[in-house]
């Protein structure tokens, strides 16, 4: 496999102006013509073309009319006698979808045919300049069977339909904008479209359809409502409005990521799409919402404004992520619902990109290489880049955030550009900002991989009255990056006094007093002297998480516990909960010694519990434990039974200490009426739901069977599927002897429904280990009639589960979760590539294990190495594990 570089970024040698497509769609082989008008890039030393073709078959080559000699080399379609004048280019070939087990091109599922193009499928339907910067005006027709495929679909205005014969028929699709291959889509098939009539703020009319297969109707007007809030959002917010007469959303069931944003036309995984109350949890409402919305959101930044190439990926995945985290936070209304959003993104950030930027695939925000583009659609990309978009907002202000965007889109709409054109966009909107005086230290956030550590100490001079807080950074190595530079670290930061009283901030040598500042750390070192201090501060640092870094305060207990009780701004309270119980797990998983949790530390949960103002979410999420991945981060050597026995101890712990206040938290927390994914009843439900699970956990130990009982009652009669989940998970997780029950029940009930059943097997790939059984389990479930591994969600329900959400059950001492690993990635790697280049990447942490784990883990990645035939995708991910 050949690596690709960013610093050999060469414009291309030809434009595409236009493209005429005609499709005859056949399943099992598909017709495809295409029609170019081709310039040459004068800017470019003259030479051949060089098309882009996978798994194409080549029927016909002509330029201007007539047949034209080409060579055919590895993956290219080579032209050597191009003309230097404008030329048109007349391509044929077939493809054959019902074969791509990919997903990658044109495919089918469930008798349908759909497209995925980005990264680089759309050389998989025919042979193209494959590449963000060529972009062209698509015109698209097509042919099919009418009875098997009545509705056909692709980007833009529908010109004309109609039919061809007595049983074919045909439409024509025309999409005004240039538009790189990468946002080409077509769909044809059996499907219905809710529909929406809207007028925007200008005064436009559009139409809005999301288009599902029959029976599916009911479960899209969640995801109309998001779209059609997300359209409201993007005007009122940005001033960026729908640009098309017709915007089209269309569900597939089998897909490979959540959504994707091709222009005019976004197909989604039915999963990021569907839901109903009985069928779908408060967090897939969540998650459908905030899908919508992103997917909507890259109509600006993504399609209008493309990227030149793909090392520059985060221009317009960070940013869009930003937006949807924006949308989300605005969409949840009070402040504290708003702290919850900004809580669930920071988790995700700690539990998925922290591990990464620290393991054998860090890179990056903007990378410098890759092998197979598909494997960089990361954490880091995505929420780093989200947060480094973030950290613009910071040090510009929102307002000058909305003028740099503004003047993003003056300088770039219609252009491929790259993250330095954004950069200098926002910098040059605002002259003199903390920003652009330090633009090119602070574009290092694109350029150093790894999650900075902040060091910050303070000191107080109680006859001066001062307060100093010294600022330490350590940037450590990643892979290719020895030696870093400083980055720039916005510290947004508050004092309190030790009663929890807010004190003014004042730096020495300025007059501007407030109650909260954003410091700029940007040496590797720097002190801050606040003045006027009144009496000892807390510091609280780092609000609202102003800075993806790892931050050591120095806090002591008695100072975390002022903040968890006082602290105006909500994340730092909830921060300050989690880390007394980061330091209570991180002391017994080092001392090796069984977890005992004090006295303050449970009185410190139950006043949240029971703290009358506090909101259910925030409760429930100030009471959930760190996550496993995040305490692993903490860890120069990683023990993952250690880490999960001490969370567990917790858990048991605190479910016996806080019973009584469990009991009141469940019954208090009751919702009467219909069903509203709203904020406050998903709080209400989710707290619900902890209480739950903590009382039938606390009812195991102490051979108690109300509660189980109760939870199966619940079970049996929810009304909706947040509680009906909540209670079967309270019962597996626990080991109930009702979970058996409960299951196949589950599983009667739901049959007919793919997406409850990925919930099903989920669930039982998830559960915390006990004797073994929950890893017999997921190999038994491997022979369920129900599963298959080229259902990319239903992959991902079973064996992603055990293996990325479940250490327990799979770092195991006699190696078994690891040989299922290997297995399972070969298995996938015949079917599907991107899927199984995704679950390789659960190894690339294996350096950091304990023994035995570390040597068992290392043979299974070599066992996978071993293989010669391995796709791109999973070969480069193992390739950098074992660097
Ligand atoms: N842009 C797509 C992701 C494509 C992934 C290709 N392997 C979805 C999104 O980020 O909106
Ligand atoms: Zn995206």
């Amino acid at each position: 496999t050949t690596l690709i570089r960013r610093e050999d970024y060469q414009a291309p040698a030809f434009w595409i102006r236009t493209v005429d497509l005609t499709f005859d769609l056949d399943p099992a082989k598909t017709l495809v013509t295409a029609k170019m008008q081709i310039a040459r890039n004068s800017a470019v030393a003259h030479g051949p073309l060089r098309l882009h073709g996978e798994e194409l078959n080549l029927l016909r080559c002509l330029i201007n009319g007539e047949s034209v000699s080409f060579r055919q080399e590895g993956a290219e379609l080579i032209i050597d006698n191009a003309p230097d004048a404008d030329f048109a280019l007349e391509l044929r070939n077939t493809c054959a979808p019902e074969k791509n087990t990919t997903l990658s091109g044109l495919y089918t599922s469930g008798g349908s045919f759909f497209t995925q193009c980005e990264a680089e499928g759309f050389r998989r339907i025919c042979y193209f300049l494959d590449r963000p910067d060529v972009m062209a005006v698509y015109t698209v027709t097509l042919r099919a069977d009418k009875a098997k495929y009545p509705v056909l679909l692709s980007n833009g205005n529908l010109l004309e339909s109609g039919d061809l014969d007595a049983t074919r028929h045909f439409a024509k699709w025309h999409d005004p904008f240039p538009k790189p291959s990468y946002l080409f889509a077509l769909v044809a098939g059996d499907l219905v479209a809710r529909e929406q009539r809207v007028r925007t703020r200008a005064g436009k009319d559009h139409l809005l359809q999301v288009y599902v297969r029959r029976g599916d109707l009911e479960k899209t007007e969640h995801a109309m409502n998001s779209l059609i809030a997300s359209m409201v959002w993007d005007e009122a917010r940005f001033k960026l409005p729908l640009d098309l007469e017709r915007f089209m959303v269309v569900g597939v069931s089998d897909f490979n990521m959540g959504a994707m944003e091709n222009k005019g036309l976004n197909i989604f995984n039915t999963s990021a799409l569907l839901a109903s109350p009985a069928t779908a949890t408060d967090t897939d409402f969540n998650r459908i919402e905030s899908i919508v919305a992103h997917e909507y959101f890259h109509n600006w930044t993504g399609n209008r404004v493309t990227c030149r190439d793909w090392f520059q990926l985060s221009l317009k995945e960070g940013l869009t992520v930003f937006r949807d985290q924006e949308f989300s936070m605005d969409m949840a209304g009070s402040p504290s619902a708003r702290a919850v959003c900004r809580i669930a993104d920071v988790r995700q950030l700690r539990a998925a990109q922290f591990p990464e930027d620290s393991g054998a695939m860090a890179h990056p925000v903007r990378p410098d290489s890759y092998s197979e583009i598909n494997n960089f659609y990361t954490a880091t990309v995505y929420d780093k880049g989200s947060e480094v978009v973030r950290m613009y907002q910071t040090l510009v202000g929102r307002a000058g955030f909305e003028k740099g965007m503004s003047l993003y889109f003056e300088r770039h709409d219609g252009q491929a550009v790259t993250c330095d054109d954004f950069a200098q966009a926002i910098a040059d909107a605002n002259p003199g900002s903390a920003l652009s005086l330090r633009l090119e230290a602070f574009k290092r956030w694109y350029s150093q991989a790894g999650t900075p550590r902040l060091q910050a100490r303070g000191v107080y001079d109680a006859a001066a009255q001062t307060y100093t807080l010294s600022l330490t950074q350590h940037n450590p190595a990643s892979p290719g990056q020895e030696h870093k530079l400083p980055q720039v670290i916005p510290v947004a930061l508050g004092l309190l006094s030790e009663q929890g009283q807010v004190l003014p901030l004042q730096l020495q040598g300025s007059t501007e007093v407030s109650n909260e500042q954003v410091l700029v750390l940007e040496e590797a070192q720097q002190s801050f002297v606040f003045v006027g201090v009144a009496s000892e501060p807390v510091p609280s640092l780092l609000r609202g998480f102003s800075a993806p870094v790892l931050l050591d305060d120095g806090l002591t207990d008695a100072q975390l516990l002022v903040l968890l009780q006082h602290d105006v701004d909500a994340f730092n309270r909830w921060e300050a909960g989690q880390r007394l119980a980061l330091n209570r797990i991180l002391a017994a998983v080092r001392s090796g010694t069984p977890l005992q949790l004090d006295g303050a530390f449970i009185q410190a949960m139950r006043a949240v519990l029971r703290h009358p103002e506090l909101d259910a979410a925030f409760k429930e999420i100030a009471l959930t434990l760190p996550g496993e991945a995040y305490i692993a981060e903490q860890l120069a050597v990683v023990d993952p039974q250690a880490i999960h026995a001490a969370v567990e101890a917790a858990q048991v712990q605190l479910a016996a200490a806080l019973r009584e206040d469990w009991i009141t938290a469940f019954e208090a927390n009751q919702i009467q009426g219909g069903y509203t994914p709203d904020p406050v009843s998903s709080g209400k439900r989710a707290l619900a739901n902890l209480a739950l699970s903590m009382l039938v956990l606390d009812a195991q130990k102490s051979g108690d069977t109300v509660w189980p009982g109760r939870a199966y009652q619940r079970f049996k009669d929810a009304g909706n599927m947040t509680e009906r989940l909540g209670a079967l998970a309270a019962l597996v997780n626990a080991h109930a002897e009702l979970a058996e029950a409960a299951l196949a029940r589950f599983h009667e009930l739901f049959k007919d429904d793919a997406l409850v059943i990925d919930k099903w097997f989920a669930l039982q790939g998830r559960t915390p280990e006990k004797d073994g059984r929950s890893f017999a389990r997921v190999r038994q479930l491997l022979q369920h009639p129900d599963f298959t591994l080229k259902n990319p969600n239903r992959a991902r329900s079973l064996i992603f589960s055990l293996c990325m959400f479940n250490p327990a059950a799979f770092h195991r001492a006699d190696a078994a979760g690891y040989v299922f690993w290997a297995e399972q990635v070969l298995a996938l790697d015949a079917i599907n590539p991107q899927v199984a280049g995704r679950l390789a990447r659960v190894m690339d942490r294996w350096n950091v294990l304990a023994e035995p784990y570390r040597s068992a883990a290392l043979l299974a990645v070599q066992r996978v190495a071993a293989k010669p035939d391995l796709s791109p995708d999973v070969r480069e991910i193992i390739t950098r594990a074992l660097a």
